[in-house]
């Protein structure tokens, strides 16, 4: 009897023990729940589909923390990074919100001091010449420069899919009123420039300030039966004659020079139009088939 009693009471404290081991695995896969929810991964971006439809995806290194200059003024209000597919004749994708503020004007201080005229490439020679169809000034920054530039360098090629080895070094450039860049391929037509990680692929443009009027990036052959919806408004003359791209602060456009078949594409033609009111800066990446050579 008393052994009865005795075991009556082993079973009830042992059904107790098992209900708190069950309460605390319950708690246990609550709390697991909770910290997957609400832990940071990378950031959530939208392409812009045809006529404006919007789906999210994930991008893998361009969460808004990876940002190496970030500060609190950005922090108070972050803007959302996306991407925009423009053209597939060309290949054309904007990166809107892909540079902070603070990345803009530390690239810009870094060109001012040593800006000077642009010049072309001359097609005959390989050299540089200076130009009427090219009246902006510029200047070249060495690649991995240092702990900004190797961010920013690292984020574009997460954005492009191309090394930074195969990239040149950025370059910065400055509009001022009437000053543009005519329609010309970043590809090149002569034997010499392509000796050092071969042909031009891709283009990345950031626009490091926004532009009162003009100055827009232009396609002029892009394919505009295939190009996808852009805010035509508001453009000057020079960005009606093809697809245009309108400088805003921190928006990357990236665009290809050739295409998958690995054949040049005519349709990357591109000019900077002319500003018509305010300045206009920019950062200019320019990535080869190969890797180049410093
Ligand atoms: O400034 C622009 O919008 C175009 C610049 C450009 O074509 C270039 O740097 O190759």
């Amino acid at each position: 009897m008393a052994k009865g009693v005795r075991g009556q009471r082993n079973f009830s404290s042992s059904s107790s023990a098992w209900t708190i081991i069950l309460m605390l695995m319950l708690a246990f896969s609550l709390s697991l729940l909770l910290f997957m929810a609400l832990r940071p991964s990378s950031s959530s971006a939208s392409i812009a589909l045809a006529h404006g439809a919007l789906v999210s995806l994930r991008l893998p290194a361009i969460s808004v923390s990876q940002h190496a200059t970030r500060s609190n003024v950005d922090k108070e209000s972050p803007k959302k990074p996306w991407v925009e597919v423009i053209s597939w004749e060309p290949r054309a994708f904007i990166y809107h919100s892909f540079l902070s503020k603070e990345e803009c004007e530390y690239l810009i201080s870094l060109g001012k001091p040593h800006m000077v005229k642009s010049a072309v490439i001359d097609s005959k020679t390989g050299k540089s010449k200076d130009s009427r169809v090219r009246t902006s000034s510029g200047t070249f920054l060495r690649r991995g420069q240092d702990k900004i530039i190797r961010a920013i360098e690292k984020r574009i090629s997460d954005f492009t899919f191309i090394p930074e080895e195969h990239g040149e070094g950025l370059q910065i450039l400055h509009y001022e009123v009437g000053q543009k860049y005519e329609p010309h391929y970043d590809y090149f037509l002569d034997q010499f420039n392509a000796r050092n990680g071969g042909q031009r692929i891709a283009t990345v443009l950031m626009y490091l300030s926004d532009v009162e009027a003009g100055g827009e990036t232009v396609f002029p052959k892009a394919n505009m039966n295939n190009s996808l919806s852009l805010n035509q408004n508001g453009l000057s003359e020079c960005g009606k004659t093809g697809l245009a791209v309108k400088p805003r602060l921190g928006d990357a456009l990236l665009f290809w020079s050739m295409k998958p078949d690995a054949t040049l594409d005519s349709k990357s033609l591109h000019g900077g139009c002319a500003v018509i009111s305010g300045n206009k800066w920019s950062a200019t990446k320019w990535f080869h088939v190969n890797e180049i050579e410093l």
